[in-house]
Formats: C-alpha cells, structure tokens, sequence
C-alpha cells in the first residue's frame, strides 16, 4: 500500500517516534509498506514519521538496482567517526537539494524486519541516509542544520508550492 508522505512545515514531522515494542505482523506490513512508498517516490530512504506513523522504523536503499533493501527498527548508533559532506534531498523537502555535514563511518545496532538484532558497519551514503533517516525519528529535518535564513526561504517556497497545489 502506498501511504502519503508529509511535507515540510506539517508540524507531524516534529514528532519523535516511540520504541517498537515488538516486532509482530502488523509492523512488517507498515515496513512493507513503507519499502513499495520509498520505491516509488523515489527515494533512497523512509522514515516511518514521514508517513505519520510515529513508531521508530526507517526503510532504505542506496542500490541502483534497487533490489538491496535494507529495514532498520529501534536502530542506535554504537559509533560514529569521520566527516562525509553530501548534497542531501529529502521525499519532505520536494525539490530542496543542501549540502549537510554526517559522520562517514557508523556502527548501527539495529532490528530487522524479523524481529533479529542486527549490527551494521556503514560508509558514505549509506551512513548518511541512515543519519539522516535517525533524524526524522526524532522530529529532525536536514534544513534544520540550515541558517534560518535560508530555512525561511526554503518555508516560503514549499508554502507557496502547496498553495498552488491545493
Ligand atoms: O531520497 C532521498 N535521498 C537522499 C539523498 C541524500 C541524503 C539523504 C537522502 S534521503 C531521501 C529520502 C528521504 O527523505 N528520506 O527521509
Ligand atoms: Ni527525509
């Protein structure tokens, strides 16, 4: 199923996602769905809170093939280290392209999609989506790393986009 993505300013994307407590049926159907919103899009990554649903589970994949998904639940940085400078875009965000500063290299513990404990080793875009994804958990959004000048440039121009659109 297709679920609707927020866009910014939606006050709902400042949510922070609570624990899942337990990995049953219904939580693989929302990473599921939340995997068949991400390809579409497109993006390489979604966080659940971008669909509003305020639980802490994040789907990605940087593949070209997009045929290397990789489901993250409850995840936690154990270590971070090195810079990675990229331009980052965000599904949120539409058409709103800002180079941000993330760690390079990360060590993320994690669930998967069965409910396993997982331990991942990550580089460069990989770590920072995951980053970037851990931020929409917490009701974080790229641009807030932004100058408030340009943050309210960025307001005005989405605003207006969703006037014209409505
Ligand atoms: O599709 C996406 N591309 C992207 C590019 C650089 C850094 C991060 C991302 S994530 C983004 C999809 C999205 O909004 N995830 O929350
Ligand atoms: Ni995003």
């Amino acid at each position: 199923m297709i679920l609707e993505i927020l866009h910014f300013p939606d006050p709902r994307l400042r949510t922070r996602a609570q624990f899942v407590q337990k990995v049953d049926k219904t939580i693989q159907k929302l990473v599921d769905d939340l995997f068949e919103t991400m390809y579409q899009a497109p993006g390489i990554g979604l966080a659940a809170t971008q669909v509003n649903v305020h639980k802490r589970i994040i789907a990605i994949d940087i593949s070209e093939e997009r045929n290397q998904p990789v489901c993250l639940i409850n995840p936690t940085i154990l270590t971070r280290d090195g810079v990675e400078c990229l331009e980052e875009g965000c599904l949120s965000l539409p058409g709103i392209f800002e180079e941000v500063q993330r760690a390079k290299n990360l060590t993320v513990q994690a669930l998967n999609r069965e409910g396993e404990a997982i331990l991942l080793t990550t580089e460069g875009l990989l770590s920072v989506c995951i980053q970037h994804e851990m931020d929409h958990l917490e009701g974080k959004l790229f641009v807030d790393y932004l100058s408030p000048l340009k943050r309210q440039r960025i307001r005005k121009k989405l605003t207006k986009q969703t006037e014209k659109s409505s």
